[in-house]
């Protein structure tokens, strides 16, 4: 796809670990996206008021340090009371397969771990982008329980 996307990777929380945010965020900007990364350390808040003063289409969240379960669905929920329904949130890092369903049930519509190839990337936000495209559900607040495996 042609469409060059608006991306926000973030790390929330205490993690330290920016190797692999830095990594994505420069093979989606190889791609052609419009990228910002957020640097380390980040609240859900200042995450969320990022993606909204962006006006980001999509948000990338990278965890290595075993908060997923809290900090994503937290950010998630913010995006939806902020009316940001449409946003389109994958995440990566260290994300256990058994804590990545509960993920996807949340809204989150990728999780990608170690060795992820920027191809499997782009695969996927080219496949999300279609979809909004078509105006299938696929944004953290619209109801669908699509996601890419
Ligand atoms: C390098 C490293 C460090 C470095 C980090 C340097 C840095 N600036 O990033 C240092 C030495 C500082 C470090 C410290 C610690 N670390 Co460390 N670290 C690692 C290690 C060996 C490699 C991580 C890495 O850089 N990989 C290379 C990058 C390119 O890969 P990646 O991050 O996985 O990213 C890829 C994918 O995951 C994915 N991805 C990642 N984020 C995102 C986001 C999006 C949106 C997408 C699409 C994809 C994506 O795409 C990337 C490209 O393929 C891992 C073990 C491992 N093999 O993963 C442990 C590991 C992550 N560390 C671990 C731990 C425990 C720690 C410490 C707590 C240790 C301690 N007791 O002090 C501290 C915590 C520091 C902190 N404040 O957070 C644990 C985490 C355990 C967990 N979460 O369950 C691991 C898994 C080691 C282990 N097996 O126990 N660490």
């Amino acid at each position: 796809m042609d469409e060059r996307l608006r991306i926000i990777i973030a790390k929330p929380g205490l993690d330290g670990h920016d190797r692999g945010a830095k990594v994505v965020a420069r093979a989606l900007r190889d791609a052609g996206h419009e990228v910002i990364y957020t640097g380390l350390r980040r609240t859900p808040e200042e995450i969320v008021r990022t993606v909204i003063d962006e006006d980001a289409d999509f948000l990338g969240l990278s965890s290595l340090s075993g908060a997923h379960n809290f900090l994503i669905p937290k950010i998630v929920e913010l995006l939806k009371h902020s009316d940001c329904n449409d946003v389109i949130v994958f995440a990566g890092g260290i994300i256990p397969e058994h804590d990545r369903n509960n993920l996807y049930s949340k809204g989150v519509r990728a999780i990608f771990g170690p060795g992820t190839s920027s191809t499997q990337m782009s695969e996927f936000i080219d496949s999300a982008a279609k979809r909004r495209l078509e105006s299938l559900p696929v944004g953290c607040g619209e109801d669908s329980d699509w996601h890419w495996d």
